[in-house]
């Protein structure tokens, strides 16, 4: 029996739809997803299973025009995922088509790749018209000489089987990495941060999502089989902590409802989870900070 594993990585411009796309994959929320840009902050790994072939998806960070240390970390983190990999998957948003975003990708695209292939995949194909579609897939082509074109929604799981089952015929000859269970690789601390971020990231307007971050700071085993979570939300300005906390501490205790709630069925235990919110006007300044991300604090030199 030969078994066959490799690196998957997604790529594409923020919002494309490269967390939901894992999760499908993997059949579990490990990355989380917003409706808003510059959502994922790292590469996340995780892992799914097609008969003999272990697909080890890494999602990345979108890819755009960096202007803060925190964005140009990022953007290097996502092309790294894509160097790294034996595969990789191009996003685009299947109404928006050829943005200039998705031009600069592809301006740099073979540049930044190792000579990996690259598939197409054109997803919200659910929001779309075909005619639409076949005319991006031509465009498309003609633009970057992709190996493979798939439509897809990630969402809706259309066609995502079709990517999966070309994916598993494609990546490398050899051993697992990872144990047949194991869905994500990313420390249990990191995840359970994410979900707080998520939840924060649905609940505020504006700007304050992207100044933020979360860390787990703290992480306890209680006898009775529960865990106690201690996390830290650093914001950079004083304002950003009321907002945070809301009235009365409304909107911190919402969130920390959701991201427990979640955190427990992702766990399948009982969770406490303890939110403190710290204000550290120089946090996106701070190696430390980058490190807890999954972030290199040196790609973010300009
Ligand atoms: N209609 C539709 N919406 C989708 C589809 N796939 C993803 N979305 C939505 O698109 C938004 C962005 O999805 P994400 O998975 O967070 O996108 P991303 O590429 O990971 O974004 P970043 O992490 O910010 O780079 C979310 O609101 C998703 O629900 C799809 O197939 N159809
Ligand atoms: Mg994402």
């Amino acid at each position: 029996m030969t078994t066959r594993c490799g690196f998957v990585a997604l790529i594409g411009e923020p919002n494309a739809g490269k967390s939901t796309l894992l999760n499908y994959m993997v059949g579990a929320k490990v990355s989380i997803v917003t409706h808003k840009v510059q959502t994922t902050r790292a590469r996340i790994r995780g892992v799914a299973i097609e008969g003999e072939s272990q697909l080890v998806f890494v999602d990345t960070p979108g890819l755009f025009q960096p202007r803060r240390r925190l964005d140009r970390a990022m953007v290097a983190a996502a092309w790294g995922g894509a160097a790294d990999a034996d595969l990789v998957v191009l996003l685009v948003e299947a109404h928006r088509g050829l943005t200039a975003g998705v031009q600069a990708i592809l301006d740099t695209l073979s540049e930044r790749t190792d000579g990996q292939r690259v598939a197409l995949a054109i997803n919200k194909i659910d929001r779309v018209k075909s005619e639409v579609l076949l005319a991006l897939t031509q465009r498309m082509n003609e633009a970057y000489p992709f190996t493979k074109t798939f439509m897809i929604s990630a969402e809706k799981g259309y066609a995502v089987d079709d990517l999966r089952a070309w994916l598993a015929a494609e990546v490398p000859e050899g051993p697992w990495h990872y144990p047949e269970d194991q869905i994500a690789d990313l420390p249990l601390r990191m995840i359970a941060a994410e979900m707080t971020r998520e939840k924060l990231t649905l609940r505020l307007h504006q700007e304050l999502p992207y100044q933020l971050t979360v860390e787990t700071e703290n992480w306890e085993e209680r006898k009775d089989g529960s865990a106690r979570i201690d996390q830290i939300v650093y914001v950079a300005r004083d304002g950003h902590k009321g907002i945070i906390l809301g009235k009365k501490g409304e909107t911190i205790k919402a969130v920390s409802q959701a991201a427990r709630a979640e955190l427990e069925e992702f766990l399948g235990r009982k969770i406490h989870l303890f939110l403190q919110v710290k204000v550290r006007p120089n946090w996106l300044e701070e190696a430390e900070r980058y490190s807890e991300m999954g972030l290199d604090f040196k790609d973010g030199n300009s």
